[in-house]
């Protein structure tokens, strides 16, 4: 589809959507103000799903760890370098010639993997593992097999299935619509995942063998397919007759070529009779939809992690996203703040965030620097880079490790304007963004630049990192020497702000720290704010939850809510800001109920 946003000659907005198939729903949401709208969105395509708390930690990544062993010494080079890893990924390294579900048996042998997985687990870290839908067309690849047997690949036009090239060679795309495509990929997933079959016999590929089990018989795959045509006709809501589905008359302004071009073909037919022409948008959502049933049928209950570039509306209630392959250049670092506030603050997909130093091209040490900071204010934090692309983990530079070692909390980014909506110098600023409400994120945008020059609405804030006031007066404000282990971030005023006392190099170990809450007093000396808390991992934690509010009159911090969860944790002490000085006061105080703590004024 094209989408213009233009003007009249008069001077007129207008919005135009030209769509050459599909079904257009179209809701028109009132707000009236922006937040207003995206939590309206929220109730037309769903809510975000639950995030295991681990998953907010930092992840490392590259396309080209060629082996077991030098996947392990990244995860140990950050141990050294006193940088937090939560989680480590695997690439499509791992696999056995490219294809899923198979590890390679010389660079990445099972019982290998299975000491890196275990000693990641007992570090209380993690690993994750890229799939693709491309599927090996080999007789002798059981995935294929037992997916061919039940009928879940796409069709092109002749009743066969549709083949493509991809890495594993020649290879066939699921359908997700078909029947039997969630249960054959449940399947794949758990045998996987289960340590007793990851080593099946062959496949018989050859004679049959009377008297024993179909599983010791020769798969349907290698006998001849009888072909079924899977073209239907009109009249069922699945597109108009008569179509050119290949050069539809109205030509889409599409920068890649024709609508086929490095991709499924447009003609090709899902098992409801649908074309990929009319569905093709969706096909990421369907491949997101059917991981997360299957992770939730391997271990119910607990919060699936699933991580997408392809996306449409209503992937947030399913999954994470990514940007896919960015440029390691300071353009692309730059764009990766529209790129979060789009997804997070608009089309509800909070769990988002770019390859950070970027993906493709090389990564130098300063812009590492500035993109590290940047990438450790969005919800979803993993460096990763390409096969051609140089090293750049944290840990190999001076400039960037040292502030690598730095803070997280709690996510979701909201533009100026979400914040401050009646200022309407607020509404183009796509530089800079709130972390959650409170915490106003201003990195140094500019190539090789030591200063920012970024916009504080008229409002009290204060240094995140100093705690020093800064009165906003609806200007612009430049800082000079920005350090390139700094990035500045202001707390606005009015806020409460719980943090944990001390960063961690997990986050099982980060869960253990006590909290300090800051209260940054407004213009009207008032502040408020939240504390939300649970197991980190349960899907439905029941009352087992805690949502704490707080609020602050000018000379008293009220605690209160539902404390459902219970922790060892405590509040170690609460500051206040603004005055001369902060002023601290130690508790502890416990957070298995309300509590109060006043400050003489
Ligand atoms: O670039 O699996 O977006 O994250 O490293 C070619 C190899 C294919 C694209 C993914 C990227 C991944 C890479 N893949």
């Amino acid at each position: 589809m094209d989408i213009n946003i233009d003007q009249t000659d008069s001077g007129d907005q207008f919005l135009e959507y030209n769509i050459i198939g599909g079904v257009l729903d179209f809701y028109f949401l009132a707000g009236p103000s922006p937040s207003e709208v995206s939590r309206q969105y929220a109730e037309v395509v769903g809510l975000p799903a639950m995030m295991s708390y681990w998953t907010f930690g930092f992840h490392q990544c590259k396309y080209g760890y060629w082996d077991v062993n030098y996947a392990a010494e990244v995860v140990a080079n950050y141990s050294t370098a006193n940088i937090p890893l939560e989680t480590l990924w695997g690439d499509i390294d791992y696999m056995d010639l490219r294809q899923v579900f198979t590890t390679d048996p010389e660079r990445f042998p099972l019982h290998k993997m299975r000491e890196l997985v275990d000693t990641l687990h007992k570090r209380e870290q993690h690993y994750i593992m890229m799939l693709d839908p491309g599927i090996h067309r080999a007789d002798n690849y059981s995935t294929f097999i037992r997916g061919e047997e039940k009928g879940v690949f796409l069709k092109a036009d002749d009743g066969s299935n549709y083949r493509g090239v991809q890495w594993a060679g020649e290879v066939v795309w699921p359908d997700w619509i078909a029947q039997n495509t969630q249960d054959w990929w449940t399947n794949e997933i758990s045998l996987f995942f289960d340590p007793e079959t990851a080593n099946p016999p062959r496949d018989n590929t050859g004679r049959p063998i009377p008297g024993f089990l179909d599983d010791f018989q020769p798969a349907p795959a290698a006998k001849s397919g009888k072909l079924q045509s899977r073209q239907t006709t009109g009249g069922q809501m699945k597109g108009l007759p008569d179509r050119d589905l290949f050069n539809p008359k109205y030509r889409i302004n599409n920068h890649k070529g024709e609508l086929s071009d490095s991709t499924l073909y447009s003609n090709i037919t899902n098992a409801d009779g649908t074309y990929q022409y009319d569905t093709h948008n969706l096909y990421g959502l369907t491949m997101i939809t059917a991981t997360r049933n299957s992770l939730l049928t391997r271990r119910p209950g607990r919060r699936p992690f699933v991580l997408t570039r392809s996306s449409f509306a209503g992937a947030g209630s399913r999954a994470a996203h990514w940007f896919g392959d960015n440029n390691s250049t300071w353009s692309d670092y730059r764009v990766t703040i529209p790129q979060l506030l789009g997804f997070a603050a608009v089309h509800q997909v909070p769990m988002v965030g770019s390859d950070v130093c970027g993906f493709n091209g090389v990564a130098d040490e300063h812009m590492c620097a500035r993109w590290a900071l940047l990438g450790a204010f969005m919800p979803f934090y993993r460096n990763h880079a390409d096969i051609s692309a140089p090293a750049q983990e944290f840990y190999l530079w001076d400039l960037v490790a040292g502030r690598a070692q730095g803070y997280r909390c709690s996510p979701i980014a909201n533009p100026l304007f979400f914040v401050y909506p009646e200022d309407a110098k607020t509404f183009g600023i796509d530089t800079q963004f709130f972390y959650g409400d409170a915490l106003l994120v201003s990195p140094v945008t500019d190539d090789y630049s030591e200063s920012v020059t970024y916009y504080l609405p008229d409002d009290i804030f204060y240094d995140f990192w100093t705690f020093e006031p800064v009165r906003g007066t609806g200007a612009t404000v430049t800082t000079d020497n920005v350090m390139w282990t700094d990035i500045p971030v202001h707390i606005r005023g009015g806020t409460v702000l719980p943090l944990r006392t001390e960063s961690a190099n997990t986050t099982t170990l980060l869960r253990q720290n006590d909290f300090q809450i800051i209260v940054a007093p407004g213009l009207d000396g008032k502040a408020k704010g939240s504390l939300y808390l649970d197991d980190g991992d349960s899907l439905d934690v029941g009352d087992a939850k805690s949502d704490i509010s707080f609020t602050w009159d000018g000379t008293t911090l009220k605690a209160d809510g539902t404390f459902g969860y219970s922790t060892e944790v405590m509040v170690e002490s609460v500051v206040v800001l603004g005055g001369e000085k902060p002023v601290t006061q130690k508790g502890p105080w416990s957070l298995d109920g309300p509590f109060e703590v006043t400050f003489q004024s």
